[in-house]
């Protein structure tokens, strides 16, 4: 180097931010039986929680061990139904097409897309460890052609421009900001295609994030958005809502069930019920289209 270049030299910048390695930490050494067992029932491993009313008779019988099998089945059969309901919005699919899974977790959502409209997934992790167990897991169900998982950001995930017909965040928003987030779906998406999140969001009317939100965002180490980012957020980047959906109500009663599973709970659960009902904290599902 000579002596000229010395004022223009930069510190190298990491690939990473030590945020992102954090983030990376926790969901590497994560196994919490909530969500190993859930999946175990079928192989479909979510990282999200269940919609829907509940079947209370779960928790009536005299068998312990049979208690908590119908319990878990019962979580398993809500989180499913959440999958189902953000996946009906990416449609219409052909198996042409090709669809983004932004934040897969252990693969769940891209397997739930393929199996319903034989689409191609990518989805991507920031863990090497989510993408390795999803990788497995589509090969064992033999769609490892059609389903593919990365260790990659969301943000920058080096797919090629306009070549997928749908993308998803599936509670996993909450880690990124949400003008990059949406300035790459936007990139990724053809004209026409279509956007879904489902998200906890903080509600702007209660004010700023509550005890309870902020609680949650230190239990994941994430950083909740209001609701009123996503629209912002949207409205920047190409992307027309068409449908937004509370979800609040719908997913109460699987809070409710998953507290009295002493053989899964993590301990999360009863913030997340004072956070719905004192008004602070919103589970909203939102469709956009990008023009
Ligand atoms: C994932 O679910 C949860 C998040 C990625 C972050 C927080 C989500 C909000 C809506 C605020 P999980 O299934 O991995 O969590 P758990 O282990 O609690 O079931
Ligand atoms: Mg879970």
């Amino acid at each position: 180097m000579s002596s000229t270049d010395v004022g223009t030299t930069t510190a190298p910048v990491p690939p990473q931010s030590t945020y992102q390695h954090r983030v990376a930490d926790y969901w590497n050494a994560e196994e919490n039986p909530v969500n190993l067992e859930l999946g175990r029932i079928d192989d479909l491993y979510h990282h999200h929680y269940g919609v829907g009313d509940v079947d209370r008779s779960v928790l009536e019988g005299s068998d312990p061990a049979l208690r908590q099998e119908r319990i878990t089945a019962e979580l398993h059969r809500l989180e499913h139904a959440q999958a189902e309901l953000l996946a009906a919005r990416l449609g219409p699919l052909s198996p042409a097409d090709r669809v983004f899974d932004a934040g897969c977790g252990r693969g769940g959502g891209s397997v739930v897309a393929h199996l319903r409209y034989g689409c191609a997934a990518d989805g991507v992790t920031i863990s090497v460890k989510q993408a390795e167990f999803a990788n497995e897991q589509a090969r064992k169900r033999g769609i490892e052609g059609s389903v593919r998982y990365h260790c990659r950001d969301m943000l920058d995930t080096g797919f090629q421009s306009g070549a997928f017909a749908a993308s998803w965040n599936n509670e996993s928003t909450m880690y990124v900001e949400l003008d990059l987030l949406f300035a790459e779906h936007a990139r990724l998406l053809r004209r026409g295609g279509r956007y879904v999140v489902i998200t906890g969001c903080y509600n702007d009317t209660y004010g700023r994030a509550s005890r309870e939100v902020s609680l949650i965002n230190a239990h994941y180490i994430c950083d909740i958005h209001p609701r009123s980012a996503y629209f912002r957020a949207m409205a920047r980047n190409r992307l027309v809502p068409v449908h937004v959906q509370d979800l609040t109500a719908a997913t109460i009663p699987y809070w409710e069930l998953r507290r009295q599973a002493e053989h899964l709970v993590t301990g999360i659960e009863d913030t997340f019920l004072t956070a719905y009902r004192n008004g602070s904290f919103q589970y909203l599902l939102i469709a956009a289209d990008r023009i």
